[in-house]
């Protein structure tokens, strides 16, 4: 009886044509002014279109890593819940017996796919997945996790142009279609090959009935970045005066598109680095291209997110579709060739670091500290930080019914999964925590959160906890110093202003909050002396080393019956 239910249920519900497509673009390591609408001056025309068209949110956190955002996102649940607490590349292998700390996303977290399909939806994805233990637990490939058709990459990073990996971490970079392993395309560039796959996708099943979900997870502007030459050209002497002016020019143009408060002071994040002025005229050149071919990344990124709507409009489904932008954390400021074990090994690869061809193809880019610290604008630090400038991200969300402007209120990623089933089903999905957006879509600005609620945060322990007006945060060493600090973000989202003494009774309630969502979600506090280098390194090591193993046991086979035979003689 309950089975017939809930067929007459989902038979209903496919009668019910009208659902929206969904289409969820994720960029990675993008900071909060790195699109046009926020106050970037990068082309990104087309973002800026749906910018325009729709809802821009100025005031939207994610985690300040990719795995544990994506799988946030993908389930609306706590990163200690779904078995990504923090990038597994640097997680303690120690951990993996520790509910929450399995390293992939595990099955009792469900997918946004695996929710949407009951419902109608045809389910594609293309890009970076790495919720699957880097392609060694296939049941967590997004082949098994409710998507019907997917070319992904289970990495935390890869080569734009080849299957070469990024790090020393992978041997090569982990490439699946449809759960199987797979090799890429002669001509592949990362971004022209999603579109052009997802597009396939849909006009494979277009005459098939229902909407669609489709999820294209870009590698732009992850490390190493990397896009035809014509894009980086287009930008070569947009960042000669450096990052001081950058950081500087896009906090004007970000108070100009009212995404950050004219009067609200900021933190003179770039004094403790070197001059520009002071800086060798090669290193400086270097800096100047690097920069430009992200830029060049990003447009090209842009273009072909224009060729998608370009294919939606000609085939009537643009109308019907719902836009998600947003980053899975703040820009990159890691600045690899820190680490010994990437010096080693880089020069083992096809890589260079050359000025003439900086972006091409083998060529291995990364924008560095500054620079990044400057993309974050207005904000402080950046990725894998929990200040404002590593987890506030660009969110945009256009479609149907949803009403332009800006929402200033604070809203968070485990939100987009929650806002998305409640539209196609006019309820949260009880696993979630994150609230729904969908007033707030249809021209409500009012708080979804209220003053008494709060939203904790802990990846690879670095920690926040957001309650009301207030944010307290700590990272830990090199760049942090593990103390927590507490500022008004209504006041002061900038965060120059630690109010921890001024005001002990509420610092005292956010700290036992966060206590209580320690306890709540099984949050492990890492050792003191955790690093998350050394611990790559160590997991490296351990990934690796399988690789040789047969050729290991070989020898010694060979060796024992040449032995053997010796003896025999
Ligand atoms: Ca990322």
């Amino acid at each position: 009886m309950r089975k017939f239910f809930l067929i007459l249920l989902l038979s209903l519900d496919s009668l019910g044509t009208n659902k929206p497509n969904i289409v969820l673009i994720l960029i990675d390591d993008l900071g909060l002014t790195d699109i046009g609408a926020f106050g970037s001056e990068i082309d990104t025309p087309n973002m800026d279109m749906l910018a325009g068209e729709g809802l821009i949110f100025s005031n939207y956190h994610t985690s300040p890593e990719c795995a544990p955002s994506r799988a946030m996102l993908l389930t609306g649940m706590d990163n200690h819940n779904i078995g990504i607490p923090m990038i597994p590349e640097v997680m303690p292998r120690s951990l993996r017996n520790t509910p929450g700390y399995e390293g992939y996303l595990i099955p009792e977290a469900l997918t946004l796919a695996e929710l949407l399909r009951p419902h109608g939806y045809k389910t594609y994805m293309t890009g970076k997945w790495h919720l699957g233990f880097g392609g060694e637990e296939t049941a967590a490939l997004p082949h098994n996790r409710g998507f019907a058709k997917t070319f992904i990459l289970d990495a935390t990073g890869g080569d734009n142009y080849s299957n070469h990996s990024y790090l020393p971490y992978y041997a090569k970079a982990p490439w699946f279609k449809n759960g199987e392993p797979t090799t890429l395309p002669e001509d592949f560039y990362s971004s022209r090959f999603f579109v052009d796959e997802m597009i396939r996708y849909i006009n494979e099943d277009i005459e098939k009935e229902g909407p669609f979900f489709s999820y294209i997870s870009f590698q732009a502007q992850h490390i190493p970045l990397q896009v035809p030459k014509e894009y980086t050209d287009k930008y070569l002497d947009l960042y000669r005066n450096g990052w001081v002016s950058l950081r500087e020019d896009r906090k004007n143009a970000a108070i100009e598109k009212g995404i950050f408060a004219s009067e609200a002071p900021i933190v003179d994040s770039l004094k403790k680095y070197d001059a520009w002025e002071d800086l060798e005229d090669e290193d400086r050149a270097h800096m100047v291209k690097s920069a430009a071919v992200f830029a060049g990344m990003l447009n090209a990124m842009d273009y072909h997110i224009g060729r998608f709507i370009d294919y939606l409009k000609a085939n009537d489904l643009y109308d019907n579709t719902i836009f998600i932008i947003t980053s899975d954390n703040g820009p990159e400021g890691n600045d690899p060739s820190d680490h010994e074990i990437w010096n080693q090994w880089i020069s083992t690869t096809n890589y260079n670091t050359n000025y003439e061809t900086l972006g091409e193809e083998n060529s291995y880019v990364y924008i560095g500290t500054e620079f990044a610290q400057a993309m974050a604008s207005p904000h402080h630090m950046y990725k894998f930080h929990m200040n404002e400038g590593g987890i506030k991200v660009p969110l945009i969300i256009s479609g149907p019914n949803i009403k332009q402007g800006i929402y200033r209120e604070f809203s968070y990623v485990t939100d987009i999964a929650s806002t998305i089933t409640d539209i196609v089903s006019g309820q949260i999905h009880d696993q979630m925590i994150g609230k729904s957006l969908k007033n707030i879509l249809a021209g409500n600005r009012a708080p979804i959160y209220s003053d008494d609620e709060y939203i904790g945060l802990e990846v690879t322990g670095n920690s926040a906890l957001f309650k009301g007006r207030y944010k307290i945060v700590r990272n830990r060493p090199p760049s942090g110093d593990n103390v927590w600090r507490m500022f008004d973000l209504k006041d002061d989202p900038g965060e120059t202003k630690d109010l921890s003494k001024t005001y002990p009774d509420i610092f005292q309630d956010l700290l036992s909050s966060y206590d209580e969502y320690v306890e709540v979600n099984g949050v492990v506090e890492l050792p003191e002396d955790y690093f998350w280098a050394d611990e790559m390194q160590v997991n490296t090591i351990k990934r690796r080393v399988y690789e040789y193993l047969p050729w290991g046991l070989l020898i010694i086979v060979i060796g024992l019956g040449a032995f053997i035979l010796y003896r025999r003689k």
